[in-house]
């Protein structure tokens, strides 16, 4: 019989630390009514010593207890993350190492702000193809890659981690999606570089490691290229509510405008998270799950679009 993904648990971990946008003027030269008008953005979770893994492991024993699976029966674990503590090990394997899935296959995937809807897409394939049960998790401290220098980036992200169980369904949940990647655009929005340099190269390096945008570029980015995406996955379908990576307030705003939607179905909560990339989509879900908005195996149907560096970008319609 052919089986399809379904997620049957929702959770999420972020930081205790708020920073709050008054918080960061006494650091830098900034303001509340700055911040907040360009991005919607109040507050944010910091990491204090925690990396990616400590905030991906405690998503991992939350998501076993709230669907009730030992360890042992997961088959994968995916996360989706631009701030591993590693190159190597994977943040996934350092999950699977903590809970003792000794039957999980494990690794991480890089998509940025698209990685949980590539990850999530994934998974629906790897039960189309036998697997049973498994973990999708966003998660990232990005907070080690900002430059705290720099006002125009450091006030936008900030650290979290979220993720769902999916287990197999003999119904389809995932009804349509799309991904889709444009390196040619991908310097603008960048992070990590590391430059060619070793005892027979002396390269200088080109590029900065922290995270840096060109805001005007994948503002239109997001507000064209996403909105052909949502507008050729929601033809002809009847949308529930809209979970969007949360980049900025004013993405939602134009969005929702181009597509002729109500901005009230464009779930918010960027408000107290700032944009946490691939755990993004992630924690609004699990928040929504948990204020009883979107209810799991109700049929609710949402569209779910991450977008980001790369330049990557997916959409997603499921039935939850
Ligand atoms: S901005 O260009 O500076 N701007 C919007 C016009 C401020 C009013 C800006 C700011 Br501030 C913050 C985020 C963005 C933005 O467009 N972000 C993204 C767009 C596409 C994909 C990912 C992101 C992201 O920030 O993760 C623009």
């Amino acid at each position: 019989m052919n089986m399809f993904g379904k997620i049957t648990a929702t959770a999420s971990y972020v930081p205790d630390k708020i920073v709050t946008n008054d918080d960061l003027s006494h650091l830098m030269d900034t303001s509340d009514e700055w911040i907040y008008s360009r991005t919607g953005i109040k507050e944010r979770r910091i990491s204090v010593g925690e990396n990616t893994s400590d905030l991906c492991g405690k998503v991992a024993v939350k998501l076993l207890d709230e669907a009730n699976v030992k360890p042992e029966e997961l088959d994968f674990i995916l996360v989706a993350t631009i701030t591993p503590d590693f190159n190597t090990p994977a943040v996934a394997c350092q999950v699977q190492g903590m809970i003792g899935a000794t039957n999980a296959f494990a690794f991480d995937i890089s998509a940025a702000c698209a990685g949980f809807v590539y990850a999530l897409s994934m998974a629906e394939k790897l039960i189309r193809t036998g697997s049973k049960k498994g973990l999708v998790i966003g998660g990232e401290v990005l907070s080690k890659v900002l430059d705290w220098e720099d006002r125009s980036s450091a006030v936008l992200f900030g650290d979290g981690a979220a993720g769902v169980f999916i287990e197999a369904s003999t119904k389809q949940h995932i009804i349509k999606e799309s991904l889709k990647a444009d390196g040619t655009r991908g310097m603008s929005l960048t992070s990590g570089f590391r430059s060619n340099q070793n005892p027979f190269s002396t390269n200088a390096p080109a590029y900065h490691a922290c995270m840096q945008m060109v805001g005007r570029e994948i503002f239109d980015f997001a507000t064209r290229d996403v909105v052909s995406s949502i507008a050729e996955i929601i033809e002809n379908e009847e949308v529930d509510y809209y979970l969007l990576h949360q980049a900025n307030a004013r993405i939602l705003d134009k969005v929702a405008r181009k597509l002729k939607q109500p901005r009230a179905q464009f779930l918010q909560n960027m408000q107290h998270y700032g944009n946490t990339s691939a755990a993004s989509i992630p924690i609004l879900l699990d928040e929504e799950v948990k204020k009883g908005t979107l209810t799991l195996g109700s049929g609710q149907h949402v569209v779910f679009s991450g977008f980001g560096g790369g330049l990557t970008w997916g959409t997603m319609l499921a039935a939850l």
